[in-house]
């Protein structure tokens, strides 16, 4: 079975006036759709295993790389939400203020490690064993090979942001922080993990 890509969760000008619907078509058109092309390419007559979380753990090289950059983009469309709470529900909320002190120190903490991280990448909030933490990868790589769960990610590498920030990734990081975060994906992605867990 071929590797699909997902839907967009929403219509490619929601994101507008913190990223442009010209951005959001081209990341998902020829970003994404162009790693799912490229996983399905590479399993071509191989007797792999296609799904990507499995992908994710065991792949090495270019497969790794791809498969995870198809996991991570359909992740990161879900933590986008213009529309949504702008806060996480109590539950979250309150693991939040346990772990950083604040929701607002959550935020400034997910912030310096999304400007923080060199080169291309992804800032994460994820669940390690009971704790929340925030962390950043590099290129592809994907939490949930380190045994960790992702709840919620920024992408970081230019094409997310250039036509709309060119080289202030501060501001993005600040407009996704502020405007667009889903935070009832993530606060779902908590309580999920934690009965998984
Ligand atoms: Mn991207």
């Amino acid at each position: 079975m071929p590797i699909e890509l997902p839907p967009l969760p929403f219509a490619k000008d929601a994101l507008e006036p913190h990223i442009s619907q010209r951005t959001v078509d081209i990341h998902y058109e020829k970003h994404h759709r162009g790693y799912v092309d490229k996983v399905n390419k590479a399993l071509k007559g191989k007797d792999e295993k296609t799904d990507l979380e499995s992908l994710i753990k065991t792949a090495n090289g270019d497969l790794y790389n791809h498969a995870a950059q198809v996991w991570n983009h359909t992740f990161y469309w879900n933590c986008l939400n213009p529309l949504g709470p702008n806060e996480p529900s109590q539950v979250l909320k309150d693991a939040l203020c346990a772990q950083f002190g604040s929701v607002q120190k959550f935020k400034d903490e997910l912030a310096e490690s999304a400007k923080g991280e060199f080169g291309s990448g992804w800032a994460w909030l994820v669940m390690d064993g009971d704790k929340l933490r925030v962390t950043s990868s590099t290129d592809a790589e994907n939490p949930i090979r380190e045994g960790m769960w992702p709840l919620l990610t920024i992408d970081v590498w230019e094409h997310a942001y250039y036509l709309d920030y060119q080289n202030e990734r501060g501001k993005y990081v600040s407009a996704v922080i502020e405007h667009l975060l889903n935070w009832q994906f993530a606060s779902s992605n908590f309580v999920s993990q934690r009965k998984a867990g």
